[in-house]
Parts: structure tokens; C-alpha cells; sequence
């Protein structure tokens, strides 16, 4: 019994150092994987979404403008992951004059759009979209042409959450249904 139980840990022990070999080579694959993902990683969160506490910012971009315009939406999505409601309040540019968030009604066959007052409520627990219901950011008196591709620093300010960071990508105008808001002028 104890000479079986022997032979048999024996037998483990020179099972795991031929194991060891191929496990090494694996390791070290697995850390060259783990270490181009590791490098991809913060790109991607870099381009399409940030943190800040429990809100989760996705996509921020705003579309291209046809030369001389004065005027281009913006959108984006934050998901409130937190149990307290938070409220995006406004949103600021160094390189935007002025940034508002409008809300744009079809009446009687007629558009317009308003400020919409007191920013975008952030319900716990739920995704808010400016994009939905005609609602956008409105980047005003632009001074040049924003242009596919490049991207505009900007910081989001919420009731609790306080400034965040971000980038919006300049990006063409989709099919998608969120951008179906006009901004010709
Ligand atoms: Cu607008």
C-alpha cells in the first residue's frame, strides 16, 4: 500500500516535470498574448469609452461639419452602474466656444430644439443616451471644420460625479437612427 502510494507520486512528481517543460512554453505564450492584449487595452478604452465612479461613458463623437458651418451634434451614452441618480450637467471644449445639450421636438410639422434645462438625468441603473429622442450635444460657433477622424478633448461635468475627461471622435454621419437630427445652417 505505501510503496503503491509511492510509485504513484513518483510517477506524478516525473509527470510534472515533463509537464513543466510544456507548461513554460505555454507560460510564455500566454504572457506574450497577455502583453499584447495588455498593450491594446487602454487604446480601445481610449477611444471609445471612460470611467468616472459608477457612470460608464460610451462612444462620445460628434459629426464631421461641411466647410463654414457653425454648428455640429454630438453624441454619446453613459450607463449609470451606481444605486444614486446622477445628472450630466454640461459639457465643456477649450477648443468648442460653447457646448450645449438640446432636446428637438417635432410640432405640428415644424422642428426646433431648446437647452434642454438642467442637463441629462442619469437614473441608477439605467442607460441614457443624448441621441435619443432627438435629444444631442450642439457644438456652436465653431471656428473651423471639424473633419473625420480627428478628435476633440472635452470635459463632461455631472451633479455628482463631478468633471470627467473625455474625447469625442469626429466621426461621418450614420444611417443610425440617433442622428436623425438635422444641424444644416
Ligand atoms: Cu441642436
Amino acid at each position: 500500500m505505501a510503496t503503491e502510494q509511492a510509485t504513484r507520486i513518483n510517477y506524478r512528481i516525473g509527470g510534472m516535470d515533463g509537464a513543466s517543460c510544456v507548461s513554460r512554453i505555454v507560460n510564455a505564450l500566454t504572457r506574450n498574448l497577455i502583453a499584447s492584449l495588455l498593450f491594446l487595452l487602454p487604446v480601445t478604452a481610449l477611444a471609445h469609452e471612460f470611467k468616472a465612479e459608477s457612470l460608464l461613458i460610451d462612444h462620445p463623437k460628434v459629426i464631421e461639419t461641411p466647410p463654414g458651418a457653425k454648428v455640429a451634434a454630438g453624441y454619446l451614452t453613459v450607463v449609470n452602474q451606481g444605486q444614486a441618480d446622477d445628472r450630466l450637467v454640461a459639457i465643456e471644449s477649450a477648443g468648442i466656444p460653447r457646448i450645449e445639450m438640446h432636446a428637438s421636438k417635432i410640432i405640428d410639422g415644424i422642428a426646433s430644439m431648446k437647452p434642454m434645462e438642467g442637463g441629462l438625468p442619469l437614473p441608477a441603473g439605467k442607460t441614457v443616451g443624448l441621441g435619443e429622442d432627438g435629444t444631442h450635444a450642439m457644438f456652436m460657433d465653431l471656428t473651423k471644420q471639424l473633419k473625420e477622424g480627428e478628435k476633440i478633448e472635452a470635459v463632461l461635468v455631472f451633479e455628482k460625479a463631478g468633471r470627467v475627461p473625455v474625447v469625442f471622435n469626429v466621426e461621418k454621419r450614420s444611417a443610425q437612427k440617433n442622428e436623425r437630427h438635422d444641424h444644416q445652417q
